[in-house]
């Protein structure tokens, strides 16, 4: 089943945000394999967001994903990486839709609330940047035949 890496980014954590963006995922029918609260290392935070070394914006990018604790998460079912993208909503959040993530609790492109993988090789690559196989717990839900 496709995994996705989903993470509450230091402005969600603050503002009490994880226990519903936790019910969003776990209501759409979503499984939990993992999850962790931690603050991010600098080497992490520039590995993690690699692809945007170049932007101007990186240095305020990376401040602002180690200047508190994450809640980073890996989110299991069919299509989860695409559909999760749906319901964070768009990267600005003054483009975001009502009844997303950003769409409901986001002001600023800087302070977004959360992220996701937004491919098939980012989710692998993420995945595998923020969690030790070990971590990853593979079980059954009752709730598969209800939703599968
Ligand atoms: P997303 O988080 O939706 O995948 P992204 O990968 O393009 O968006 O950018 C990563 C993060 O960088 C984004 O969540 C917030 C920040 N960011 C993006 N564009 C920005 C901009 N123009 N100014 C400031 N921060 C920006
Ligand atoms: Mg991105």
């Amino acid at each position: 089943m496709e995994k996705t890496f989903i993470m509450v980014k230091p402005d969600g954590v603050q503002r009490n945000l994880i226990g519903d963006i936790v019910s969003r995922f776990e209501k759409k029918g979503f499984k939990l394999a993992g999850g962790k609260l931690m603050s991010i290392p600098n080497a992490l935070a520039e590995e993690h967001y690699g692809e945007h070394k170049e932007r101007p914006f990186f240095g305020e990018l990376v401040d602002f994903i180690t200047s508190g604790p994450v809640f980073a998460m890996v989110w299991e079912g069919e299509n989860v990486i695409a559909t999760a993208r749906q319901m964070m909503g768009a990267t600005k959040p003054a483009e975001a839709l009502p009844g997303t993530i950003r769409g409901d609790y986001g002001i600023t492109v800087g302070k977004n609330v959360i992220h996701g993988s937004d491919s098939p090789e980012s989710a692998e690559r993420e995945i595998n940047l923020f969690f030790d196989k070990e971590e990853l717990v593979d079980y059954d839900k009752n709730d598969a035949s209800w939703l599968y």
